[in-house]
C-alpha cells in the first residue's frame, strides 16, 4: 500500500427483529450506503441460542442477557458486514445512543426507536464497538468472509 492509502476497516451491523418486523431494514440498509460504507454481505438470519450467547458472550451474568436473547431469537434479524475508512466508529455514530430515548436525532436510535418500556431495550440496530469485537463477530455469522 502506498503510505497514504486509506485503511479498510469492516464492521458487523445487525437490523435487530424490531427493525425487521417494523419495516425498517431497507431504511437502515440506506443510511449505511448513503454514508458511503460499501456492503459486503448482507443476510436474513433466524439466530439461534448458541450464535447469540456468542456473540453477547461480553455480557454473560448481565440481568438483561435473558431477556436480549430472548428478543434477538423473536424473529429474523438482517445480518450485514459494511465496509469502509472507520465504518466501526462511523455506524456507531450512524446509530446514536443505546437508550433510544436520549440517541441524538438524525441518529437511527434517535429518529426511529423509542423505548417501549419492555424487559430489554429494542433499539433497532447492533454495531461491532471495536477491531476486536468486529473480527470476532464477522468471523461468528459469516465464517465464510
Ligand atoms: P449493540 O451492542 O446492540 O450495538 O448496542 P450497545 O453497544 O449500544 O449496547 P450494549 O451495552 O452492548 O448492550 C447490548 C444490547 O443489550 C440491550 N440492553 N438492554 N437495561 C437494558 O434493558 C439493556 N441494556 C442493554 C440493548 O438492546 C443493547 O443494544
Ligand atoms: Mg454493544
Amino acid at each position: 500500500d502506498a503510505p497514504d492509502a486509506p485503511t479498510t476497516q469492516r464492521t458487523l451491523v445487525l437490523v435487530k427483529p424490531d427493525g425487521v418486523r417494523r419495516g425498517l431494514s431497507g431504511e437502515i440498509v440506506r443510511r449505511i450506503e448513503a454514508k458511503g460504507y460499501t456492503l459486503v454481505a448482507v443476510e436474513l438470519r433466524e439466530a439461534d441460542e448458541a450464535l447469540l450467547a456468542e456473540h453477547y458472550a461480553e455480557h454473560a451474568g448481565k440481568p438483561f442477557l435473558t431477556p436480549l436473547v430472548e428478543f434477538m431469537r423473536s424473529g429474523p434479524v438482517l445480518a450485514v458486514v459494511a465496509e469502509g475508512h472507520r465504518v466501526i466508529e462511523g455506524f456507531r455514530s450512524l446509530a446514536g445512543a443505546t437508550d433510544p430515548t436520549v440517541a441524538a436525532p438524525g441518529t437511527i436510535r434517535g429518529d426511529l426507536g423509542r423505548d417501549w418500556g419492555l424487559k430489554v431495550i429494542q433499539n433497532l440496530v447492533h454495531g461491532s464497538d471495536s477491531e476486536e469485537s468486529a473480527a470476532r463477530e464477522i468471523a461468528l455469522w459469516f465464517p465464510a468472509l
